[in-house]
């Protein structure tokens, strides 16, 4: 059955509709970033650019570094950005455009996110880097989907119980990297944990400023929350997303944190822009091992 024009949209020149990308300008190694300044900031190191383009938020660069094909994408900000960036990328792969219907091979795409992300827990310092060992998502975009097989139900109605989690809210969902594309990024230099992802950046992420919270306790339950040896290190706004749907699609997906401010102590970095173009380094190097 071909899907509708009004389910999978294409531009006139028969690219997706949000990311102005046809197949062939994508690699299968796709690097992640928020910010669409940070694109730059990564292919300045590429040996050569083969395709560049951009739509609202979402630019993407694809090119050569050490001779392997990466395209960098910035998503924006959000869960809800992920859910077009992860369809429409693998609507491009795994969908024939001209016929609209999905293919039977399957091509699955190495992910990996480049953020930032503030620590919670006090060992983590200010301007260290951290891969998501899981997202643990907080925002609900999931539910959208059929997630049973991708959730770990022990650890959410564990994590529901430790918080009082508001009944009014969307059932958190834990969803682990790929360990395989992980691997490539773990070294000494690297912390790892559970990364909660929040559908908001102030009352999502406890933050007060006018705005009074439906639950005070609740970061301080967060970064008090155990699960055999497991413990929620940082707080952003797309891995529990990226993790989800690479896992319902087939994709591989790891999420690298740029540390830049520490909830605990209240401290933000004095100069974020270097452990970004740190971590930046230390992905490229380790990508091309
Ligand atoms: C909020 O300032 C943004 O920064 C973090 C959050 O996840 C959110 O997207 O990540 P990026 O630096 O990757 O955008």
């Amino acid at each position: 059955m071909s899907i509708k024009k009004s389910e999978l949209i294409l531009n006139p020149d028969g690219s997706v509709y949000h990311l102005n990308l046809k197949p062939q300008n994508i690699a299968t190694n796709i690097i992640f970033v928020g910010d669409q300044d940070r694109v730059a900031k990564i292919t300045k190191y590429f040996d050569s650019v083969e395709f560049s383009t951009q739509k609202r938020e979402f630019k993407t660069v694809t090119g050569s570094y050490k001779g392997k094909r990466i395209s960098v994408i910035s998503t924006g900000i959000g869960p809800d950005n992920i859910d077009i960036v992860l369809n429409e990328l693998d609507a491009l792969v795994n969908i024939n455009l001209e016929t609209r219907t999905p293919k039977t091979n399957i091509t699955s795409l190495n992910i990996i996110r480049i953020g930032t992300s503030g620590a919670l827990q006090k060992d983590i310092p200010v301007d260290s880097f951290l891969l998501s060992s899981h997202g643990l998502d907080l925002n609900g975009m999931l539910h959208s989907y059929q997630v049973k097989a991708i959730s770990n139900l022990e650890i959410e109605n564990a994590f529901i119980k430790h918080t009082n989690w508001s009944a009014k809210k969307a059932h958190p969902i834990l969803i682990e990297n790929s360990s395989e594309l992980a691997r490539k990024f773990i070294s000494e230099k690297i912390y790892t944990g559970i990364t909660a992802t929040a559908g908001g950046f102030y009352g999502p992420q406890g933050r007060v400023l006018r705005l009074q919270l439906e639950d005070d306790n609740l970061n301080s339950k967060i970064d008090s929350f155990q699960y055999k040896k497991n413990k929620i290190t940082n707080l952003e706004m797309e891995t529990s997303a990226i993790y989800g749907l690479s896992k319902l699609l087939g994709h591989k997906a790891v999420s690298l944190n740029a540390i830049i401010a520490n909830r605990a102590h209240g401290t933000f970095s004095k100069n974020p822009k270097k452990v970004v173009e740190d971590l930046i380094k230390y992905t490229l190097k380790k990508l091309t091992i």
